[in-house]
């Protein structure tokens, strides 16, 4: 059975950090109601939950994958590349720990979880403003011993890799070729995002079924079409503070 980590919305999302988007207000009950209901499609979906502790004082706290990549061998714990966010990590590796070895990316290395796509034995990651070429080095000295590949990738216009491009099945990736290049994907079928919806290649696969906005429907379509099981949830609140169903937890 899969373990979902997940963190209370902080009673100060809307302060959050915000690189591409304009500020709007964020409705905090709304965003905690919506984050019970993406906690339950986890847990519907087969996970078991677990719960860092909620840190009221950072407004992003709630995207807790930023803060971990988890593998079936390691846990690497982050720096994310906000300095707002680099107080997170502690109380995430304080969980991880009960349950692999730790790694700890150090400065001047700066990752964000939300740059990491692992895709089998390869893992690419979004050389973006909250990560660096230092990160990468750094994962590809502590994850050669697995045989894994850790494989830099340039973005364009979002704030991390898996703002651009995600897994939705064994062979498919839901992808904006605005923001990253689907070249590098050439082993996998590509969706593309719907036109009018630049910000909808953040999808969450568990199992067979992608947890996905209901913010998107034009993507769900697609996704529809090519015959996948989606699980919809409201995110409008995640979503104003540049997040997706991926950030909020780190399933493992
Ligand atoms: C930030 O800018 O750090 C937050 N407002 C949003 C983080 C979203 N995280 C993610 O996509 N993994």
């Amino acid at each position: 059975m899969p373990t979902a980590l997940l963190r209370p919305v902080s009673p100060r999302m809307a302060e959050c950090e915000l690189t591409h988007f304009e500020r709007q207000p964020i409705d905090v009950a709304l965003a905690e109601k919506q984050h019970q209901d993406y906690e339950d499609a986890l847990r519907y979906l087969g996970c078991e939950i677990v719960h860092a502790p909620a840190l009221p004082d950072f407004p992003d706290s709630v995207f807790v994958e930023d803060c971990a990549v988890v593998l079936d061998e390691i846990a690497i714990i982050t720096l994310p590349g906000a300095d707002s966010r680099k107080g997170e990590i502690d109380s995430v590796a304080t969980v991880l720990e009960k349950y692999r070895p730790l790694h700890r990316i150090e400065a001047p290395g700066v990752l964000d979880g939300g740059d990491v796509l692992r895709l089998g034995k390869k893992i690419f990651v979004g050389l973006s403003s909250r990560s660096n070429a230092e990160a990468v080095r750094q994962m590809q000295n502590v994850l050669k011993p697995f045989d894994y590949e850790v494989i830099g990738v340039h973005l364009t216009g979002c704030l991390h890799l898996k703002s651009a491009v995600t897994q939705v099945s064994i062979d498919t990736l839901l992808l904006n070729s605005e923001w990253v290049d689907a070249n590098l994907f050439s082993n996998y079928k590509i969706i593309e995002t719907h036109s009018d919806e630049p910000g909808a290649a953040n999808a969450l696969l568990l199992g067979d079924t992608v947890i996905f906005p209901l913010d998107f429907p034009q993507t769900a379509l697609r996704l529809l079409e090519a015959g996948m099981d989606i699980y919809l949830v409201d995110n409008s609140e995640v979503i104003k503070a540049e997040g997706g169903v991926t950030c909020c937890s780190v399933v493992f």
